[in-house]
């Protein structure tokens, strides 16, 4: 047994600018970090990520009182407590704020702290942390979804949809995806550059072209991919992340243009991008609440990976009701959606029980942690959504799955999408 001798967290910034919080677990012989990350594009039903609303120093948003919960409450409960012991240190951190979406320690602090533990846990044991979760061998490398066009909240720019992705999806090896992502990119740069268009980059890294319609961001890309010499929607196949709660009103969905439509006009249109654009995964095609759209969407196409985000918030309820309703075939997984890893592991082992794709992501507001490639890898999740192929939060972590596929060697695999 190693036993937790301190917990200390400090205020940091995340890619956007805005105060996070990172924490330190310690041991007497050793010590972590963990930084948590931060959305834009939330759902209601998230855990609360505290903040110093009244602070006009940070204009509302420091974590000053956050990071003080963790050096004094959390820390002063964890001691003593065994830092292998993962679950039991995540209940004692639910159990000490009590409430349903962990409002009175705030979700930040407690997950912060929650992958400082693993962390140091896989330090300790001398392991790589990719090791650490439920997969203990035949370990295989999730494809990239990667994200680049930004639209929606993650951009100035007047896209309805927030994120248009590919996905390597013939690639043999993760260098391999990154390689053919690589070149999408360039050659996309290029065709925006000669548009005349800027390919200066949003949130998570993907280009921001002052644009407004879908059909011009996807027939960009379909060129792109033509241009690099990949066959769209076999080699290379495009997916999307509707973000559909910002584009939701009274019963209508805003999402193929301006105006609001019926959903059943917004599922043919889907139905008719789907075929246009050969588009392989539609990430919440409608807002969180609307359950019927979603099964209605399930019913009338086939062979599209439906991704619940917003919808589930990696929330083992919402994810039971959501199998129940027949709403998706995958789960996109936040850790800060649910604040800590244990919870967070609950609903991709149900997720992957009941069939369904687990997708690991980053948020919009993310860090130089790289946490969630070890999960990616750690509990056999087929997909990664972690931006674009430029700013460092985003690169961070493709680079530790590289140097994943590397530790593995000759033993590594690449994951299944189909
Ligand atoms: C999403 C995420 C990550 P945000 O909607 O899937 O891409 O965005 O972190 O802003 O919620
Ligand atoms: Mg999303």
């Amino acid at each position: 047994m190693s036993k937790i001798i301190k917990v200390k967290a400090r205020q940091v910034f995340d890619s956007r600018g805005n105060p996070t919080v990172e924490a330190e677990v310690y041991t007497s012989s050793s010590s972590a970090s963990a930084i948590c990350p931060s959305g834009a594009s939330t759902g209601t039903y998230e855990a609360f990520e505290k903040r110093d609303k009244h602070n006009k120093r940070y204009f509302g948003k420091s974590v000053l009182s956050t990071v003080k919960i963790v050096n004094t409450k959390i820390s002063n409960r964890l001691k003593g407590h065994n830092v292998h012991d993962q679950e039991r240190i995540d209940e004692l951190m639910i159990n000490l704020d009590g409430t349903r979406q962990k409002s009175r320690l705030g979700a930040n602090a407690i997950l912060a702290v929650s992958m400082a533990v693993k962390k140091l846990s896989a330090n300790l044991k001398k392991v790589p942390l990719y090791k650490t979760f439920f997969i203990k061998k035949n370990f295989q490398l999730p494809y990239p979804l990667m994200n680049i066009i930004n639209g929606g909240a993650h951009a100035n720019n007047s896209l309805r949809i927030q994120e248009f992705m590919i996905r390597p999806d013939k690639a043999k090896s993760f260098s391999e995806a990154m390689r053919i992502c690589f070149v999408v990119i360039k050659n996309l740069s290029k065709l925006i550059k000669n548009k005349g268009l800027s390919t200066s980059v949003g949130d998570e890294g993907g280009f921001a072209p002052m644009i407004s319609s879908n059909n011009q961001a996807l027939n960009l890309i379909v060129k792109a991919i033509k241009k690099s010499g990949f066959v769209n929607g076999k080699e290379v196949s495009i997916c999307l992340d509707v973000a559909a709660n910002e584009l939701f009103k009274k019963n209508s969905y805003s999402i193929h243009s301006k105006k609001y439509i019926s959903v059943e006009k917004t599922i043919l249109e889907y139905k008719r991008i789907i075929k246009k654009y050969k588009i392989k995964s539609i990430e919440d095609p409608f807002a969180e609440n609307d359950w019927s759209s979603w099964s209605k969407l399930m019913r009338s196409i086939n062979k599209v990976q439906i991704v619940g985000d917003d919808l589930y918030v990696t929330n083992l309820e919402r994810l039971k009701k959501g199998f129940l309703n027949i709403s998706s075939n995958a789960i996109l997984i936040k850790l800060n959606q649910i604040g800590t890893v244990s919870e967070t592991l609950d609903v991709i082992r149900f997720a992957q029980t009941v069939g369904y794709k687990t997708i690991i992501s980053h948020r919009s507001g993310d860090s130089e942690d790289t946490f969630i490639a070890d999960l990616a890898v750690g509990t056999n999740s087929s997909q990664i959504k972690t931006g674009s192929l430029a700013r460092s939060e985003r690169t961070a972590k493709y680079n530790q799955l590289i140097r994943i596929e590397e530790d593995l060697g000759k033993k590594a695999r690449m994951n299944k999408i189909h």
